[in-house]
């Protein structure tokens, strides 16, 4: 973890500017040269990037490339070895500090503590919180990962603890500098003697016991990850996933990504108050069922649990992204949706509640009641909606019954609600959620999987004939290869 000296002799020197490595970059877009300075400084933190003496800069730009490929496949990004707007915008989002291909990768054996019971020390305090209000935050964050392993953790007061915690600012006593507000977040030290196993938190950053400037028990967990010798995870779902996202005020349960690779290192505990560790979907399981589908503004999103699926027309491999991470104030997860593309909306459903989304943006006055669209207050749910661009009309489904709704007038169509039975028949009683692409095709997604008018439109779905349509377009790089 610590740099190799000379990398922090150049950098004590000031040679940072004049080295400056070339960032290839897709001149599609307008980077600005301190774009591209940050692009670069952004692979040497978390992507072990080393400058070289300047008569190598030839080789050098293609080391860069090659990290930025690293990067771009660690996320699952399009993998092209240039700065493009994707992997910039990735690189804005705050993040932990340890590198995502940590130097301790290049020992083949695993670091972990030599013994179960553990202490730690809580050097100091932020002035964002009360004493007490951290110390209840970092005893929370060591719970997590002694309710799954043999492992205990003892506060002590005085003396050199096992993993010793404390806030700074800046350049803070190591060679890892934090970088003021946001960026950086926190880093900590894989297990060892001295530094090893300690976590430090940028001060610069407001934290908080909840959703505003950062969570710090959410960044302790995942720093104490770090301390007991887990590396970042590429599951997007995981603690471990090297980017920050508040998942909500809901008690956290560590994701099944971590179980597994804490208790790789330490072996199962006696007793996990809590065994339900939440899974990230798989888009390939042949048993995957769908939230809510929707397109927006040209992509498709799926919903599944707290996750979502984008994919866009230029996309080979669908990207799953946390559902939090775009838009922090909705729920979790959700019943139904569906874009309007002529008043550029999104509606998403959640119980008896329904959100307006403006691209990124909640519109004011949402969440709404559902009733308000005209369906009777009694109805506590709706599974799945899809809006006909042709008719301007978006049919809502739920229990056996849909409903018609006029988008212009804004009002529920007379006669409604029917059965779906008499107008779709043969797709089951029920709907997961729905889309419709090209005219007249709509997809059903039930649990068996139901598409309805003639036989899917995705030519994909010739090659996977076992799956449904939607699971084949999910699949396809993997439908391509058979
Ligand atoms: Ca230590
Ligand atoms: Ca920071
Ligand atoms: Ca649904
Ligand atoms: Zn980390
Ligand atoms: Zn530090």
């Amino acid at each position: 973890m610590r740099p190799s000296l000379p990398t922090a002799l150049l950098f004590f020197l000031g040679l940072s500017y004049c080295l400056a490595l070339p960032v290839p970059y897709d001149d599609s877009n307008e980077f600005t040269e301190q774009d591209l300075k940050f692009a670069e400084r952004y692979l040497r933190t978390h992507y072990a990037l080393h400058r070289n003496p300047a008569g190598l800069m030839r080789k050098s730009a293609n080391s860069v490339a090659a990290k930025l490929r690293e990067l771009q496949s660690f996320f699952g990004l399009k993998v092209t070895g240039e700065l493009n707007e994707e992997t910039y915008e990735l690189m804005q989002q705050p993040r932990c500090g340890v590198p995502d291909v940590g130097e301790y990768n290049f020992f083949p054996r695993k670091l972990k503590w030599s013994k179960n019971n553990l202490t730690y020390r809580i050097m100091n305090y932020t002035q964002d919180l009360t004493r007490a209000e951290v110390d209840r935050a970092f005893k929370k964050a060591f719970k997590v990962w002694s309710d799954v392993t043999p492992l205990n953790f003892t506060r002590i007061r005085s003396g050199t603890a096992d993993i010793m915690i404390s806030f700074g600012t800046k350049e803070h006593g190591d060679f890892y500098p934090f970088d003021g507000p946001s960026g950086l977040l926190a880093h900590a030290f894989p297990p060892g003697p001295n530094y090893g196993g300690d976590a430090h938190f940028d001060d610069d950053e407001t934290w908080s016991t909840d959703s505003r400037g950062y969570n710090l028990f959410l960044v302790a967990a995942h720093e104490f990850g770090h301390s007991l010798g887990l590396e970042h995870s590429r599951d997007p779902g995981a603690l471990m996933f090297p980017i920050y996202t508040y998942i909500g005020k809901t008690g956290f349960v560590l994701p099944d990504d971590d179980v597994q690779g804490i208790q790789a290192l330490y072996g199962p505990g006696d007793k996990d108050p809590n065994p339900k560790h939440p899974k990230t979907p798989e888009k390939c399981d042949a048993n995957l069922t769908l939230d809510a589908i929707t397109e927006l503004r040209g992509e498709l999103l799926i919903f599944k649990d707290r996750f979502f699926w984008r994919l866009h027309p230029q996309m080979v491999e669908p990207e799953l992204v946390l559902t939090k991470s775009f838009w922090p104030e909705l729920p979790n997860k959700f019943d139904a949706a569906y874009e309007n593309p002529i008043k550029d909306r999104v509606f998403m459903f959640k119980g008896r509640k329904v959100w307006a989304m403006n691209g990124y943006d909640i519109v004011a006055d949402y969440p709404k009641k559902i009733y308000e669209l005209g369906f009777p207050k009694e109805m506590k749910t709706i599974d799945a909606a899809v809006h006909i661009k042709d008719t301007g009309k978006t049919l809502f489904f739920t229990g056996d019954k849909y409903w018609s709704y006029d988008e212009e007038n804004q009002v529920m169509d007379e006669g409604y609600p029917r059965l779906i039975e008499e107008e779709f028949a043969g797709i089951g009683t029920r709907v997961d959620a729905v889309y419709q692409r090209n005219g007249s095709y709509y997809h059903f997604l039930t649990s068996v999987l139901a598409p309805y008018h003639p036989p899917p439109p995705l030519h994909q779905a010739a090659c996977c004939p076992e799956l449904g349509a939607m699971q084949t377009t999910l699949c396809r790089p993997r439908c391509g290869a058979s």
